[in-house]
């Protein structure tokens, strides 16, 4: 009778496996196993077993429970003690069945986890083992990644310990409700009614970072309002803080450099000033009165027009110290940018952070990390790595991805930026050599650092399902998990995380994930092809705007960076240019110096070529970049038959909302390459090549479309 009742159960839950999804479940939906994998895994997951009663083992506890419940449609049993077919969780000091394991937790460090099969105590059992409560977690969730991606469950043994001590999301939300280039609706964080309402997302929120390995989050955007260090703004960031600290997620907070001058009206900001180091101590007892495990602050100094120490003739890392002073009793950091560019207008912006923070290396606090984008303009489609990547062995470098598609088609289409990480993470500096990747900079493994992380600028909104669009969630998703390990591998994680969204049904995990990790190379080929760079429309950046070059700034303008000319095209960065590329170690910036040897993805972002510049292709330049904004228009139609054929995969709802996106996609790829080939050839006065059309309309009528700006909330 019982296996009835059982049956029947799991014949309901099918049904409703096969009903529309909004996504909101993000890749936990924990859905029903398929009947022959519910023969092989449920003989492994008969009990949640395990002592201890701290939030965060709790958390796991939770977690494991609603995972098997999914599974197998019946809630299993949570027991003490190790049981036949149990998970047994924990670590050597909160239960002894896991201590007289005796599992080589050494190298595991606070946050790494063990997975194994074991017998403990005569029963056989899965151990998920770890040093500390918040590395059981961990461990819970990667079982249940087996589980959700059909990996075996028997005979395991795995260790995985993060390569990063800092993990987090950059939250660009500001105390009105909106997001800075957010695509995915208001801000999650409800202001208005925190504290005392504590929105049920917040912890929804913390399960996904910890599901992926985030630890941490700043909750306001880094231009940042002196507001949110008054205390009714800590006193709602404590009631955050209180939702994600049991999943191991900390907050930090982005701070203005002249908020004792708006707050309490200090005469100045100087960090040197005793008064303004004064207010910064005070002001920070004061926050870990709130949170007492406050992580820290985020700062945007001298940078588009924010306030800075240079205001005052000081260096960043005079301003970074001051602030590291007054955290380190606490055990806080400070993540001081490099995004910087402001006073006066560089020959090159390219080089700017470079040349305002090599001279800086070695004279920041041991509790601070510089935080760098990954390419040295600004998040564009492709960027060659950041060169202080490679250049200041002597101070922590926080590696900063744009996980919000601010340059990359915002919130429509479907772009997987796993790629484009995995690209920049592999990136050789050469600073001790071949093999210096961009990732041991950043693990810390060149210079031994202690201090090392990774921030990803958050494409989370209030949206249904998060990040706008459900391919977002992939983005988020690769993020934590290349944060983790920077030497995971791009391909593999669009694989986990397609079979955890949607199926793990090879029909469609084969083909969605060749979709998936073509999608930024298509993007990059109809938006900026060959090193292109910064072509995009004026303030709003969505659309092509080639033509920009009124702007406030000259280095705001698209012409600066293109420098589209009758002669042709492209940033000379060679040393008879601006020599930006001797910002590279020796043999780095010898490739970048001649263009035969600059990869051909960054051919224009180093040089400045003529029309007929023979390509290796035998093509000319001009023919070469029209074929390439012609190869993006395919790959995107690609990704539209590719999507087409996944119908019988996927619930109705996700099926179409993707094709939504994919058609939006395919017009604005259109879009771009007709706007770019319109403007560029009134210089190149060159037709397109043979089979390949001429723009649909004359540049002028490209120019005159604006996209006014919608506040996404
Ligand atoms: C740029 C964004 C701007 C940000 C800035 C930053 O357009 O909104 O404030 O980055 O990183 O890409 O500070």
């Amino acid at each position: 009778m019982r296996k009835l009742w059982t049956l029947m159960a799991l014949a309901a839950l099918w049904a409703g496996a096969c009903r529309a999804e909004d996504g909101h479940q993000l890749w936990l939906r924990y859905k029903p196993l398929e009947p022959a994998f519910l023969a092989q895994y449920a003989p492994h997951l008969k009990s949640i077993d395990g002592l201890g009663a701290s939030p965060t083992l709790e958390a796991a506890r939770a977690e494991l429970q609603r995972g098997l419940t999914g599974f197998l449609g019946v809630q299993p049993p949570v027991s003490d003690a190790p049981a036949d077919g149990g998970v047994l969780i924990g670590t050597p000091a909160g239960s002894p069945a896991i201590a007289a394991l005796n599992l080589p937790l050494q190298g595991l460090g606070d946050e790494g986890y063990l997975i194994r099969s074991a017998v403990a105590g005569g029963h056989p059992v899965t151990v998920i083992a770890a040093n500390t409560d918040q590395g059981v977690l961990y461990g819970a969730f990667a079982f249940l990644r087996l589980v959700q991606t059909r990996q075996p469950i028997e005979g395991l043994d795995l260790a995985s310990a993060p390569k990063v001590k800092v993990r987090l999301l950059d939250h660009w939300d500001n105390l009105d409700g909106s997001v800075e280039r957010g695509y995915a609706g208001g801000s999650i964080w409800d202001w208005r009614r925190l504290p005392l309402y504590r929105d049920p997302r917040y912890t929804d929120y913390a399960r996904a970072d910890a599901s992926i390995g985030l630890n941490g989050a700043v909750l306001n955007n880094v231009n940042a309002s002196a507001q949110s260090l008054t205390p009714p703004y800590l006193a709602k960031a404590a009631a955050i803080a209180d939702a994600l600290r049991p999943y191991g997620v900390k907050v930090y907070l982005s701070v203005r450099w002249s908020a004792p001058i708006e707050l309490d009206h200090l005469p100045t900001a100087d960090p040197l000033d005793p008064r303004v180091s004064a207010w910064w101590k005070a002001k920070t007892d004061e926050i870990y009165r709130y949170i007492p495990d406050f992580g820290g602050f985020l700062v945007k100094a001298n940078s588009e027009g924010q306030p800075g120490p240079g205001d005052y003739h000081r260096t960043h890392a005079q301003g970074a110290n001051m602030l590291a002073a007054v955290l380190a009793p606490h055990h806080g950091i400070v993540m001081w940018r490099a995004f910087v560019y402001s006073q006066g207008v560089p020959d090159d912006r390219a080089k700017q952070a470079y040349d305002e923070f090599k001279p800086l290396d070695g004279q920041f606090a041991g509790n601070v990390l510089v935080q760098v984008k990954n390419g040295a303009i600004d998040f564009q489609p492709r960027e060659p790595f950041h060169p202080l990547f490679g250049a200041m062995p002597k101070t922590p470098l926080m590696l900063e991805l744009q996980v919000t598609r601010e340059y990359l088609g915002q919130g429509t289409g479907v772009v997987y930026l796993g790629p484009l990480y995995e690209e920049t993470l592999r990136s050789d500096t050469q600073q001790a050599g071949p093999g210096s990747t961009v990732a041991k900079v950043v693990e810390g493994q060149l210079s031994a650092p202690p201090l090392t992380g990774v921030a990803g600028v958050s494409n989370i909104g209030q949206s249904r399902n998060w990040t706008g669009s459900v391919f977002d969630q992939a983005n988020w998703y690769v993020f934590g998990r290349m944060a983790w390990d920077p030497d995971a591998s791009a391909r593999d994680i669009a694989q986990d995380w397609l079979k955890q969204t949607f199926t793990d049904d090879p029909r469609f995990v084969a083909p969605v994930t060749e979709l998936m990790m073509g999608s930024r190379e298509a993007a990059v080929d109809y938006m900026v092809p060959l090193g292109l760079h910064h072509q995009m429309a004026e303030s709003t950046h969505y659309g092509p705007g080639p033509w920009v070059s009124g702007a406030a700034r000259p280095d705001w303008n698209s012409t600066f960076y293109s420098k589209v000319a009758a002669d042709g095209i492209g940033f000379d960065r060679s040393p008879s240019g601006s020599n930006a590329a001797a910002q590279y170690a020796p043999p780095v910036a010898k490739l970048f110096d001649d263009p035969r040897t600059t990869p051909q993805t960054e051919l224009l972002w180093f040089h400045h070529l003529a029309w007929d510049y023979p390509m290796p292709s035998g093509r000319s330049l001009w023919d070469e970049l029209v074929v390439h904004y012609d190869q993006g228009i395919a790959a995107v139609e690609a990704m539209q038959a590719t999507w087409a054929q996944m119908k019988p995969y996927v619930d109705a709802e996700r099926f179409e909302e993707v094709s939504a996106m994919l058609a939006t996609q395919r017009i604005e790829a259109q879009w771009w390459r007709d706007g770019c080939i319109a403007y560029y050839q009134t210089y190149s006065h060159r037709p397109t090549p043979a089979g390949h059309a001429e723009p649909r309309h004359p540049a002028s009528y490209y120019e005159a479309i604006t996209s006014p700006f919608q506040p996404d909330f």
